[in-house]
């Protein structure tokens, strides 16, 4: 007898004797995909093409305009680094305004959540506090941010944040960008045809636009999100498809840019909102998210998660979804198809973001609760028309601990009297953690559908790499219990296993949204500043991995990383793999300028272990110990004394 069906899997065959096409069979349609495109050599920035060039040099090595495959694919590649910064970069901007609409009294539904932050960003700012109400400090602070994407003269003040060293390096190299904004408009301009066309200068090109997202917009976004809906703080909660109720209202919010799901979060427990649910016969009002949007609310009001990026069909199809409520990114327009099997409605509500076949209710900052109600009232209203025998939710749910910050991870691991960093500088020093890995990004049909995220992690705390995740790759580790305290001892090295047990974390450490990987930056820098483990974020004993990236998003992530001095490894090849001095230039010839890299690999024990290796050699660089040489049972108390921060 075979292995009992995954409630996921159950929901994939349903989908499937229905007619119903998913992202799997799409997927399976596509292939093989375009070789061309593959290898990044296909062009269409000008009407002189189409044009591409054969990888086998018998037909073109050069474009209508001579372009060669170099040029060809660097440029494809910093455009894709441009959308993917301009998507995190416009969520930035979009925070960044409701604080101050927020503040200048013209957006009720929303009030300042974390005052202390408040008043110590806009300090960072220059804006003047002393004696100043939350609501102007707020409506100057949300200006100032806003006007960082618009700078014509200087970067943005975060990348103040980073070490010197990493500084002076992207001033030598003209990478040090000025406003958001203009980094994107200036990689449009220089991938022009008869722009640039040296793939070296490109390929800096695509470096600024990353920084532009992750030490700018990005990090702007996760700032001025922690003020206005509160800095997160480690909270238990659930994840997968059993969060969905059958005796309940249900209403998936999805996307990225909580701005309507946080107040939607806030209507669903509206009494009122309970009242008329329950008078339509349900129990309840059940709100779960898909995505990003998912993870912002989970940090910080631990709303239960549904899904990853794949499973947004699912959740369809498991019949009991009164409402889909999505903002922006990652939305696939094939919901609109499994919706329409079922009784669930779809909205759309950003004006950036519409779907044919979804109906749109257009969402505003200063209408914020209003259509959030509209919205909670349609999912009860529509509650009557679903169709118990339609109804197949999977029972699986996890728990995980969720909302680590740059900030918070001081507390958890430094003790609350001593908030510093030493302790896991000093953890690393010793060997008794090899050192840090981010593992983010999305899911993808193309690897594992998540599957390798859960590979990698399991495989990099076996070796005593504490590991920090955000987005859809955290949700897939959530799925598998990796982050909870206990799975320290199940899965984790000794060592790591001793500091999870001392302080009580998981080895695996959930830092919110992508937006958020700009948290990851700031505890790289902070690791730096509390010495001992390099002058810069090119020398620390850490790496980076998007084990199935899929989105523009990811590559602009991978050069901020890349740019800021780590190896970032994608399961996947980024499509330049038809020029072969661009596949050098990104996986050998950066490291020279920046100290990081990029690296391939599928296999995602393979791809941990190319990590891992590179986490060796920082160590051996620092000339630190050995790793595990500090760590065993007569040890113990000593790692207890370190974790929790009283050492001095
Ligand atoms: Ni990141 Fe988050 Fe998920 Fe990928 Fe999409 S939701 S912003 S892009 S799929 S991790």
């Amino acid at each position: 007898m075979g292995k009992e069906k995954t409630g996921e899997e159950k929901l994939k065959d349903i989908c499937y004797s229905c007619g119903i096409e998913t992202v799997w069979q799409r997927y399976e349609k596509q292939e093989p995909h375009c070789g061309f495109g593959v290898l990044g050599l296909c062009c269409k920035n000008c009407n002189l093409g189409p044009c591409r060039i054969d990888p086998f040099g018998e037909g073109a090595s050069a474009g209508t305009c001579g372009a060669n495959a170099d040029t060809i694919s660097a440029r494809n590649l910093a455009r894709h680094a441009a959308a993917g910064s301009s998507c995190h970069s416009d969520h930035g901007r979009e925070i960044a305004h409701t604080l101050y609409l927020c503040g200048a009294g013209k957006a009720k539904s929303y009030q300042v959540k974390d005052e202390e932050k408040l008043r110590r960003i806009a300090t960072e700012y220059g804006i003047k506090i002393e004696g100043r109400s939350k609501e102007d400090i707020a409506a100057d602070l949300g200006k100032a941010m806003g006007a960082e994407f618009g700078n014509q003269h200087e970067a943005p003040l975060f990348f103040k944040r980073a070490p010197l060293k990493q500084q002076k390096i992207w001033e030598k190299l003209n990478i040090m960008p000025t406003g958001v904004d203009r980094a994107v408009v200036e990689t449009m301009s220089r991938t022009n045809m008869g722009v640039d066309t040296d793939y070296k200068n490109i390929l800096l090109g695509a470096m600024k636009v990353g920084l532009a997202d992750g030490w700018g917009g990005s990090m702007i976004a996760t700032e001025a999100s922690d003020i206005l809906f509160g800095s997160p703080r480690a909270l238990r909660a659930k994840v997968n498809l059993g969060v969905i109720k059958d005796d309940e209202v249900n209403i998936i919010i999805h996307g990225h840019v909580p701005l309507l799901s946080d107040v939607i979060v806030t209507a669903s427990q509206d009494d009122e909102m309970l009242k008329l649910a329950k008078s339509k016969g349900a129990k309840g009002i059940t709100v779960a998210g898909i995505c990003c949007t998912a993870n912002e609310i989970l940090v910080r009001r631990g709303v239960p998660v549904a899904g990853n990026f794949l499973q947004q069909e699912l959740a369809i199809s498991t019949g009991a979804i009164e409402a889909m409520v999505v903002d922006l990114q990652c939305i696939m327009p094939g919901l609109t198809t499994v919706a329409s099997c079922f009784h669930t409605k779809l909205f759309s509500t950003h004006s950036k973001a519409k779907f044919p076949g979804m109906e749109h209710i257009e969402f505003s900052e200063e209408k914020a609760l209003e259509v959030a109600k509209e919205i909670v009232t349609r999912a009860i209203d529509n509650y009557k028309n679903r169709d118990k025998a339609k109804v197949n939710i999977p029972k699986e749910t996890m728990d995980l601990i969720a909302g680590f910050t740059a900030e918070n991870i001081f507390y958890y691991l430094g003790g609350k009297y001593r908030a510093t960093y030493r302790p896991l500088n000093d953890a690393i020093i010793s060997g008794r953690l090899r050192g840090v890995a981010g593992v983010v990004g999305c899911d993808n049909p193309k690897l594992q559908s998540g599957g390798s995220h859960i590979q990698m992690v399991k495989e990099l705390i076996k070796h005593d790499v504490l590991v920090v995740q955000t987005g859809c790759s955290a949700l897939a580790c959530a799925k598998e219990g990796l982050l909870v305290p206990e799975a320290a001892k199940q899965y984790a090295g000794k060592g790591l296993q001793e500091i999870c047990e001392v302080v009580g974390i998981p080895p695996v450490l959930h830092m919110g949204s992508c937006v958020d990987n700009s948290r990851i930056l700031i505890a790289c820098a902070n690791m730096v500043a509390e010495g001992g483990i390099g002058t810069g974020t090119d020398e620390l004993p850490i790496a980076g991995a998007a084990p199935e990236w899929m989105s523009e998003k990811a590559i602009a992530i991978g050069w901020y990383f890349v740019a800021s001095g780590a190896l970032v490894v994608f399961g996947t090849p980024l499509p330049v793999t038809g020029s072969k001095n661009v596949l050098k230039y990104v996986t050998e010839d950066v490291e020279k300028i920046t100290g990081g890299k990029w690296a391939f690999e599928s296999d995602p024990i393979k791809a941990a272990h190319i990590m891992i290796k590179h986490i060796d050699s920082k160590r051996a660089a620092l000339k630190l110990k050995p790793v595990g040489s500090e760590t065993s049972g007569s040890k113990k108390e000593e790692a207890e004394i370190v974790a929790s921060g009283k050492k001095g």
